[in-house]
């Protein structure tokens, strides 16, 4: 009893500081950037890394290091006996953000290391200005960077999908700058996701970098949301030399609201205040969305944020109060495109956003399987979209190795804090079919302390996996106590040997009071194989069949709250290579990477519309 006690209280301390501590040390999320190093990089490509390290483990040769501050070009002009083996400004070039996979024949199934380069003249008044500070923020860079600004190391980051902040106010100079970022996509048994998936590689610098200017002490961070007792509550990172004892503003015009406060000694303060009477909550209907300025320091911050309550109850999930039931499909981060680069830009996210808004009459969509593009989320506040985020916890990592789940955390962590001012997002997904095993259910139960510590007002889940005794499906999982929703991944009539005929026998021993999600089903299909009389599988008619018999099915399961089938869009994964229907491609798309619709997409759009709102 008092070893368990021990336990819980250590584990319990553990998580409190392992919050604190996890927020990023910049984040600069709302920052519009002074200039955008997206165009022309090039590259040079380092199968055998000898830019890191030389044979036999030693310090890599200076005429391989592809970071170093040198003009090759002028250093060949001259006589005596040092040489290169690189030079990047005589790189070949890749336009940037994107992945290189795409971008270049010869390295479709390229794995390892490459470096990129920029030369850039810093914007006007960069590095000129007194007091002015400059950062550098990376989007995403797939899978881990080495970063280099004029010679010297900078800065290092581990994942694929978050973003990192660096400042470079005294590396910086005003003209003919050389930013090289080294890319290395290898994953291993201890990385996020592990060496598996069944997702393109796509590595690269594959979302947008941004030169960031601030005065010299900036607003960092700023949140507010709305409470479950109808109160703004939220805070502002004041970061500088005069960020203590500061007064802060908050203003929302819309509202014309007011709201004052001071920053503490280390910079922090804090809002909580009634919300106003005319306050318009957001919701997937009528996303109402207020400017929120915020002003500390001298520096001057905007964020567009909408307001809204979600909660269980039961097995209801609430939004403001009310019932909702997630009409969703799962999307890739892969762009509508016949080569996409998982290149999402603004233009791309209401491409797809919008069949899931408009196509399918849909309030919801499931981001899966990791952390999207900013731009995702902020297109899904506008239209309408509720949203579930999820970190690659993806079917097996390190379950045991403490460096990988700091490393989950720390994902979860810098995801939690660029989203969480987007009131679609309402779900936190820790993880995704990873097998039930001891270790694994600790990793997942120390991820979910820590989403709760760090985000209270947001509801969390994981993708599980199913039991199947005869016709009944059961989850058997001792992760269900640590999770507000309950979510499956269910593929009968697909994967397995049930016939469609045998779905629609199918019961779910599911626990009556807490929502449960179908976070998954689906077929593959080839668009324009068209199968009237057979109905084969791979045809547009089994992957519609698949579909009446599955949302049938789904109808009888008193406790099912939502729906997010597998998938919106066919997308690319090395695990597919059926050389007639698949070629590379997973095609449980309802359309096809170029956006073609198949049968079973305006069958899902019907089955949204005729649901209740
Ligand atoms: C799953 C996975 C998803 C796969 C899908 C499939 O259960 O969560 O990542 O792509 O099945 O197509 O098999």
């Amino acid at each position: 009893m008092i070893r368990k006690l021990i336990a819980l209280l250590a584990l319990v301390a553990g998580t409190a500081s392992a919050a604190d501590s996890l927020r990023p040390p910049l984040l600069l999320t709302a920052r519009p950037a002074v200039q955008d190093l997206g165009g022309s990089w090039t590259y040079s490509k380092d199968l055998y890394r000898t830019g890191l390290t030389d044979i036999n483990g030693w310090v890599a040769k200076s005429r391989m290091q592809r970071f170093r501050d040198v003009d090759v070009a002028a250093e060949e002009a001259k006589t005596g006996p040092a040489f290169f083996e690189f030079d990047l400004d005589r790189g070949p070039a890749m336009t940037l953000p994107g992945a290189w996979n795409s971008a270049v024949a010869e390295l479709r199934y390229f794995d390892g290391l490459i470096w990129f380069q920029r030369r850039f003249d810093a914007a006007s008044g960069a590095s000129s200005s007194p007091g002015q500070r400059s950062f550098l923020r990376f989007e995403a860079v797939n899978y881990r960077a080495m970063v280099y600004l004029n010679g010297k190391a900078i800065a290092q980051h581990e994942g694929g999908f978050t973003p990192f902040v660096v400042e470079v106010t005294d590396t910086l100079r005003a003209n003919g700058n050389r930013l090289v970022v080294g890319v290395d996509s290898r994953h291993d048994a201890q990385t996020i996701p592990g060496e598996i998936t069944d997702w393109d590689l796509y590595g690269g610098i594959t979302r947008p970098v941004k030169l960031i200017q601030t005065p010299a002490t900036f607003i960092d961070d700023a949140t507010l949301r709305l409470t479950d007792a109808g109160r703004f509550v939220g805070s502002l990172q004041l970061n500088g030399p005069q960020a203590g004892d500061q007064p802060v503003s908050l203003r929302i015009a819309g509202l014309n609201l007011t709201l004052t406060a001071r920053t503490d000694a280390n910079g922090e303060a804090h809002f909580d205040v009634a919300a106003p009477a005319s306050l318009k909550r957001w919701t997937p209907d009528a996303p109402t969305l207020y400017d929120v300025d915020f002003e500390a320091g001298g520096d001057h911050m905007r964020d567009r944020i909408g307001f809204r309550t979600i909660a269980v109850r039961g097995s209801e999930i609430l939004l403001n109060g009310q019932p909702v039931f997630l009409k969703g499909i799962s999307v890739h981060e892969e762009e509508i495109a016949a080569n996409p680069a998982r290149l999402i830009d603004e233009a791309a996210a209401r491409r797809l956003l919008g069949e899931v808004k408009n196509g399918l009459h849909g309030n919801y969509v499931r981001l899966s399987h990791y952390p999207h593009a900013e731009t995702m989320l902020r297109v899904a506040d506008e239209i309408g979209l509720l949203v579930w985020s999820e970190i690659p916890v993806y079917w097996t990592v390190d379950w045991d190795s403490s460096a990988t789940l700091a490393l989950a955390r720390r994902m979860q962590a810098e995801t939690l804090y660029r989203d969480r001012n987007r009131a679609a997002l309402i779900l936190w997904s820790i993880g995704n079919e990873t097998p039930v095993a001891e270790n694994r259910t600790r990793f997942h139960t120390a991820l979910a302390e820590t989403v709760r510590a760090l985000d209270p007002s947001r509801l969390v889940s994981a993708a599980l996996l199913v039991e199947r005794k005869g016709d009944t499906l059961r989850i058997a999982d001792p992760l269900l106590k640590e999770l507000d929703v309950i979510a499956v991944n269910t593929y009968a009539g697909w994967y397995g040997d049930d016939t469609l005929a045998d779905v629609a026998r199918l019961r779910w021993d599911v626990p009556a009071d807490k929502p449960l999600v179908f976070s998954e089903f689906g077929a593959d299909a080839k668009a324009g194989f068209n199968d009237p009389q057979l109905r084969r599988k791979f045809s547009e008619d089994y992957q519609a069949d698949y579909y009446r018999a599955t949302l049938a099915m789904a109808a009888k399961v008193p406790t099912l709250r939502g729906l997010s089938p597998w998938v919106l869009k066919d997308f690319r994964s090395p695990r597919r290579e059926h050389p007639v229907f698949q070629n590379g491609w997973n095609r449980k798309g309802l359309i096809s990477e170029t956006g073609q619709r198949k049968l079973a997409f305006d069958l899902l759009a019907d089955h949204y519309q005729a649901l209740p709102h």
